[in-house]
């Protein structure tokens, strides 16, 4: 089987998305990387049980643009990453009050989404900050599932990616 999916990557500012995708696409991770101008979208193909699956990635390129591209940004999306940054508990509360919410309207309720918890590398240094039991309570309660990454050393990351894919193409088939 081949499947072409697009996902889309949403959350609050500096929560690490455009980091998670430069370690997914290029296996990276760049503290100078800004990807703000130009790109909306990136393209990998991931192996999957059955086939594979080429997928469209799309990320926020600044928070205020946003804003005109919403429709543009949620059309056609098969399913979504849904990032938190760990070391900040301010932002699971954005995913759950405002990013939660606005997929879900730009949205079937049935596409899959995967919770993320990123930075995860910090926490080794600064304790936890986040109730991860929280994080994973929402994920379940929405037929979810939460992981917890770091695009710093590349942790989980490609395993979220899979498993969002897993979930579409077996809604799919
Ligand atoms: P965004 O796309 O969600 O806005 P970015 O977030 O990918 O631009 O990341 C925001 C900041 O967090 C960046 O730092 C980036 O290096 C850092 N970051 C992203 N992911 C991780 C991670 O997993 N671990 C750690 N330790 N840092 C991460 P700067 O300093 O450039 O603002
Ligand atoms: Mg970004």
């Amino acid at each position: 089987m081949e499947y072409r999916f697009k996902i889309i990557l949403i959350g609050p500012g500096a929560v690490g998305k455009t980091s998670i995708l430069m370690r997914f696409i290029h296996n990276k991770f760049s503290k100078s990387y800004k990807m703000t101008i130009g790109v909306d979208f990136l393209n990998k193909e991931l192996k999957i049980d059955d086939g594979i699956a080429r997928l469209t990635i799309w990320d926020v390129a600044g928070q205020k643009r946003f804003r005109f591209m919403r429709k543009n940004f949620y059309s056609g999306a098969a399913g979504a990453l849904l990032v938190f940054d760990l070391t900040r508990e301010n932002t699971f509360q954005e995913v759950i009050r405002r990013w939660y919410p606005e997929m879900t309207q730009f949205l079937d309720k049935d596409v899959p989404f995967i919770l993320i918890g990123n930075k995860v590398d910090l926490i080794e240094e600064i304790g936890s900050v986040t109730d991860s039991e929280n994080a994973k309570k929402f994920a379940k309660s929405k037929g979810s599932f939460y992981i917890e990454t770091s695009a710093k050393t590349g942790q989980n990351v490609e395993d979220a990616f899979m498993e969002l894919t897993r979930r579409i193409a077996d809604q799919a088939s």
